[in-house]
C-alpha cells in the first residue's frame, strides 16, 4: 500500500470512528462551509402565469378557502424542492379567493405581503381594517396580527381574485420563533372603516398622537394607481437609471424604513426597449411582472416575462432587465435582514 493510500485509509476509519460520536472533520468541508463568494442552492426560475392560471382556478373545484384555511400554490425553487421556498429565507405563493368565500381569520409570527395579481372584490382585513383589493396593490400582514381574507359574493360583483403571498416563512423556520394561532370565529370584528389607514398614514401625514411601537408600516395598504402615478411622473420627468429604469422602494410612512421588518419591497419602470445593465445583490430577490413584457437575463440563461409572471434571482447571480414595452416590475426581498446585520453586498456591473 502506498503512503497515500494508508493515509486515506487510516483517515477515513477515524472519520467513521468520530462520526459515531457526533462529530465530523471541518477540514473536508472548511472551503464548502466558508466560501470566497456565495454558494446557494436557489437557482433562477420562472414561472409563467399562463401556464399555471388553469391549475390555480382547478384548485378552487377542489378544496373550499374555510377547509383549506388558505388555498395556495406553493411557488418552490428547483433547487429547494420540498421546503416551501422560493429562496432560502422566503416563501412565495398564488392564493386563490373565490366569489363568497371567507379564508378564516388567524395570526401567526411570519409577516406576510400580499401582490395582487387578478380579479376585484376581495378584501383582506388585518387588525380591525378591511381593505379591498386591486390589481397591482401591495398590501401587508405585520406579524402577530389577526387576519381574514375575503371575497362579495357574485351578486356583488365578486370575481375569482388571485395575489402573491410573500412570507418569511423559512426565515422564521431556521430561526425557530414560528408561532401561530387561530381566531375563534371565521372573522375578525371591523372596528376601523375602510380607508382608516391611508388616511391616517398614507399622505404623508401622521396623527399627532401617532407613536410608532410597531417594527411594521401602519399603513395597510398601498395602492396601485399611486404606485403607478410616481412612476409615470418619474419617468417623464427624471432620470432613467442604466441598471433599473425608475425603481421606488416602498417605505414605512412612520420612519422611512423599509415597509416590514424582514421583507423590503419595490416597484419599477422600464421604458419601451429598455436594456438595463447587469448587476448583482446578495439579496435573492423575487419578482411579478405587472405590465408590458421583456426579459431578465439571470446568468447566462434568458427568462421572458409578461404581466403576472414569476421569476427568481439568486443571491449574487448577475441580472439584466430588459424591456421590449413600458414595463412594471414589482419584486421583494430579504434585504431589511441583511442590512440590519450589515451583510448586503451589492455590485453594479460595467
Ligand atoms: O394568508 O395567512 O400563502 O398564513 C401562507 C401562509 C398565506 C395567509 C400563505 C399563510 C397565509
Amino acid at each position: 500500500m502506498t503512503t497515500q493510500a494508508r493515509n486515506k485509509a487510516e483517515r477515513e476509519a477515524y472519520y467513521a470512528r468520530i462520526d459515531k460520536k457526533g462529530m465530523t472533520p471541518l477540514w473536508e468541508s472548511l472551503h464548502a462551509l466558508v466560501p470566497t463568494q456565495p454558494t446557494t442552492d436557489c437557482r433562477p426560475a420562472l414561472w409563467k402565469y399562463a401556464a399555471i392560471r388553469g391549475d390555480i382556478m382547478d384548485s378552487g373545484s377542489l378544496i373550499t378557502a374555510e377547509e383549506a384555511v388558505r388555498r395556495v400554490l406553493v411557488l418552490e425553487n428547483p433547487g429547494l424542492r420540498g421546503l416551501s421556498s422560493i429562496t432560502p429565507t422566503l416563501y412565495a405563493g398564488l392564493q386563490l379567493i373565490l366569489p363568497g368565500e371567507i379564508a378564516p381569520s388567524h395570526r401567526h409570527v411570519q409577516s406576510a405581503l400580499r401582490f395582487i395579481v387578478e380579479g376585484t372584490g376581495a378584501y383582506t382585513s388585518v387588525d380591525g381594517e378591511r381593505t379591498i383589493m386591486h390589481p397591482g396593490d401591495f398590501i401587508i400582514t405585520p406579524s402577530w396580527t389577526w387576519h381574514d381574507h375575503g371575497n362579495l359574493a357574485e351578486a356583488d360583483g365578486g370575481e375569482p381574485v388571485v395575489w402573491l403571498d410573500g412570507l418569511d416563512i423559512p426565515f422564521i423556520r431556521t430561526l425557530g420563533t414560528g408561532f401561530a394561532e387561530p381566531y375563534p370565529e371565521a372573522e375578525q370584528p371591523l372596528t376601523r372603516a375602510d380607508g382608516d389607514s391611508l388616511a391616517r398614514y398614507g399622505y404623508n401625514m401622521l396623527p399627532v398622537s401617532y407613536e410608532h411601537t410597531s417594527k411594521t408600516s401602519p399603513l395597510i395598504n398601498y395602492p396601485y394607481d399611486r404606485t403607478r402615478e410616481a412612476l409615470d411622473h418619474l419617468q417623464h420627468h427624471g432620470e432613467i437609471d442604466a441598471w433599473d429604469g425608475v425603481k421606488l422602494r416602498y417605505v414605512n410612512p412612520a420612519t422611512g424604513g423599509y415597509a416590514m421588518p424582514t421583507m423590503a419591497t419595490f416597484m419599477q419602470y422600464l421604458p419601451k426597449d429598455f436594456r438595463g445593465k447587469a448587476q448583482r445583490s446578495t439579496d435573492a430577490t423575487v419578482y411579478c411582472a405587472v405590465e408590458g413584457r421583456g426579459h431578465a437575463v439571470i446568468g447566462d440563461a434568458r427568462y421572458d416575462f409578461e404581466p403576472h409572471d414569476v421569476f427568481v434571482v439568486p443571491s449574487w447571480q448577475p441580472v439584466q432587465l430588459n424591456a421590449d414595452e413600458e414595463t412594471v416590475l414589482f419584486s421583494f426581498s430579504d434585504r431589511p435582514i441583511q442590512q440590519a446585520l450589515g451583510l448586503l453586498r451589492t455590485q453594479r456591473i460595467d
